[in-house]
């Protein structure tokens, strides 16, 4: 999974990068967008791994990818910049909150940008259908051209009125002629206000969180800053700034979660590991997540549910002797943190 990190040129955007991976911005790869990997912080998975003292540890991972600034007074070049996350499985805007801009403005206005980068890659086609009508063809394929440019006239039109692809119902066989664009509106979305030196500790704007009610805040570069010190001074400073926790790993989780994913841990003495899905994976996807074989040879899941585990001290043998262990087949839908056996065929 591929996160790109999105906004206006100056936002705060390579600066969280680099506080979410740890790797620092480069300049020359930033056209292209960089990306940089962060581990998905999980409590459950710490407190299983104190129990099991594994050989190896292993979080589940998303890539952010930072990206080019998008320039508020010239607009036409931004579909073009924004090219780089049509790959991108989500986005998550960033907005500057410390420049004392208003948060809600910048959504707005970035979004139509979103929008707007849709119209011109699905317009663009318009044209190339209607020439086909030109040709003589075959009924059947000037059938599905009309409908192809039926799909096409609705979603622009959609669009111009200022609904995200994501919000327009879309049959299965529109889809087919409307997934090669990628749309930047149909990817899940997420908002994270970077915050000044004050006022991370306000709750964000209602306006703001009316446009967006799972929008995060916390005041990366500070944190930053604060990391480089030593304990003490840290300390000081952290108490004098009424700062009490470090919010990269809420943050991180935040994220994932925001973009439809979800976790399954497997457990042993060799490995505890988490895994990412897609929230509502099939066992199958689950199997496949781990190893492509798994998912073929799919037999059945043992499952037990994460709360009945850490409630029966993380024993695998206690939650089987009170029948906490489910047997599961194909089209079982995953739950978020359970844990997963899965057993397949030779
Ligand atoms: N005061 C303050 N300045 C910040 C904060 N975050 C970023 N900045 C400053 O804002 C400027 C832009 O930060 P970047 O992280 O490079 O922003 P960007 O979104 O990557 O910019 P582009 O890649 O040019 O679009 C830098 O000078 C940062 O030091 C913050 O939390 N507080
Ligand atoms: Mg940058």
């Amino acid at each position: 999974m591929k996160v790109g990190l999105v906004g206006y040129q100056g936002t705060g955007k390579s600066t969280a990068f680099q506080w979410l991976t740890g790797v620092a911005p480069d300049p020359a790869k930033v056209q292209q967008g960089q990306v940089g990997t962060a581990k998905v912080p999980d409590g459950r998975l710490a407190r299983i791994a104190d129990k099991f003292q594994p050989k190896k540890l292993t979080y589940a991972e998303v890539q952010f990818l930072d990206t080019p600034g998008l320039l508020a007074d010239e607009r036409e070049g931004n579909p073009r910049r924004l090219a780089v996350l049509r790959e991108a499985t989500g986005v998550v805007v960033v907005l500057d909150g410390f420049s004392g801009t208003d948060f809600a403005a910048q959504l707005t206005r970035f979004r139509e940008e979103l929008l707007f980068a849709d119209m011109e890659v699905v317009g663009n086609r318009i044209p190339k259908v209607e020439a086909q009508f030109k040709k003589a063809k075959p009924a059947k394929e000037r059938e599905a051209d009309e409908f192809e440019l039926a799909t096409l006239k609705k979603v622009v039109v959609a669009l111009e009125a200022g609904t995200p692809a994501s919000r327009q119902p879309i049959t299965e066989q529109e889809e087919r002629h409307l997934r090669s664009f990628q749309m930047l509106t149909l990817k899940p979305e997420a908002v994270f206000v970077s915050r000044g030196d004050s006022g991370f500790n306000d709750p964000l704007p209602a306006d703001l969180l009316a446009l967006a009610p799972a929008a995060t805040q916390a005041p990366v570069k500070l944190e930053r800053e604060l990391a480089d010190l030593d304990d003490e001074s840290r300390q000081a400073f952290m108490a004098d700034l009424g700062l009490t926790t470090f919010s990269r790993d809420r943050v991180i989780r935040d994220l994932f979660y925001a973009m439809g994913r979800e976790v399954f841990f497997t457990v042993g003495a060799d490995e505890c590991r988490s895994w990412a899905v897609d929230r509502g994976s099939d066992a199958v996807a689950a199997a496949g997540a781990i190893h492509k074989d798994l998912s073929e040879r799919f037999v059945r899941a043992n499952v037990i549910g994460y709360a009945d585990f850490e409630s029966h001290h993380f024993s695998e043998k206690e939650c089987r002797l009170k029948g906490l262990e489910r047997t599961e087949g194909k089209t079982y839908v995953v739950k978020d943190a359970d844990v997963l056996h899965i057993l397949a065929s030779n």
